[in-house]
């Protein structure tokens, strides 16, 4: 089963650096999607997202030049399929069978090369890579996925110091971003796309890179499960249980001064989940789409191994982006 965590000392709940823009633009769009939250209030259907990263669902409704090894794809009894964009689908699928993504720089025709990976701590510096295909051209075309061509989740060996960043592309292929590393250590970014050939095949691809940032390593212990978490005011509970091998709901309820607090669809959703297995940091990218449940944001779990993992649900409240961080222990 799953139980949740507070933020440990060295975590901040902090905001998405690269949000600002999104957050605007989630603002923007509050009238339709609160009237969104209505209608799915009305509905009460499920929230269904994936466990397996942005890639991996995609790759279960989508033709993919080369599916992740290893994977399968299970279908969510009565889920709708999953959309694109922040279109109004759901994801229908869990992935189970062990595998996560992102720990390799090269994975199914694709390969990160990225440019400096040694970051001074403490001041933003550039970060630039670029994504190669099978035949070392630069690919220059990614598909839109959740409002974004590309994600890229920053974090530490230890799990601390979660960003969620979207880079901007250069005509060339070189995807760019400021990035602050706060503290020393072996960092790792994930970036998390879906990548399109010259025929037009889609393939949802997680590739990862460690990032340097010199310096004392201190790691942080890893806080222990706990039922709830405050963060910039709001109360962050989270509900339901996680097996290996087992896709169960899970439900994050959040609530200021005991009440439920509105959230906005950001980036197509009312929740994204980031879940990274502490033994290794395999990455995994859960989203929930559309609609409530019962005034919580519900994700579908299905973790490829038991273990340890850190999740990180992003919500939005009045267009300001925040990261609830729970620790899971799942059997
Ligand atoms: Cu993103």
């Amino acid at each position: 089963m799953a139980t949740a965590s507070g933020p440990g000392p060295t975590e901040p709940p902090s905001a998405d650096p690269g949000s600002a823009a999104p957050a605007a633009a989630a603002a923007a769009r509050a009238p339709a999607d609160r009237a969104a939250l209505r209608m799915a209030g009305i509905v009460g259907g499920l929230i269904v997202a994936l466990l397996g990263g942005f890639g991996l669902g995609r790759a279960a409704t989508q033709p993919a030049t080369a599916p992740p090894v290893g994977a399968s794809h299970v279908d969510v009894p009565g889920a709708p399929q999953h959309g694109h964009g922040g279109t109004a689908g759901v994801n229908g699928e869990s992935v189970v069978g062990g595998v996560a993504n992102g720990l390799a720089a090269v994975a199914v025709g694709y390969r990160i090369v990225p440019g400096a990976t040694v970051l001074p701590p403490g001041a933003a510096r550039p970060f630039t890579f670029r994504i190669l295909d099978a035949a070392g051209a630069t690919v220059t075309r990614f598909i839109d996925n959740h409002e974004r061509k590309l994600h890229l989740i920053v974090l530490r060996r230890d799990v601390t110091g979660f960003q969620h960043l979207h880079p901007v592309m250069a005509p060339d292929g070189t995807w760019s971003i400021p990035l602050r590393l706060p503290a020393p250590g072996i960092w790792h970014a994930y970036a998390d796309f879906i990548a399109a050939d010259a025929a037009g095949r889609q393939t949802p691809v997680t590739l990862g890179v460690d990032l340097t940032a010199p310096g004392a390593y201190a790691p942080a212990p890893l806080p222990a499960p706990a039922a709830a978490v405050a963060v910039g005011g709001y109360r962050v509970a989270l509900e339901g249980s996680a097996r290996a091998g087992a896709i169960q709901p899970v439900r994050f309820r959040v609530t200021r001064g005991g009440d439920p607090a509105p959230l906005d669809r950001y980036l197509g959703a009312y929740g994204h989940l980031v879940v990274i297995r502490t033994s290794d940091l395999g990455y995994v990218h859960v989203h929930a789409d559309v609609t409530m449940a019962a005034d919580a944001v519900q994700f579908w779990l299905s973790p490829p191994s038991p273990g340890t993992y850190r999740a990180f649900l992003d919500f939005s409240t009045g267009g300001a982006v925040r990261t609830a961080p729970f620790t899971l222990n799942v059997t």
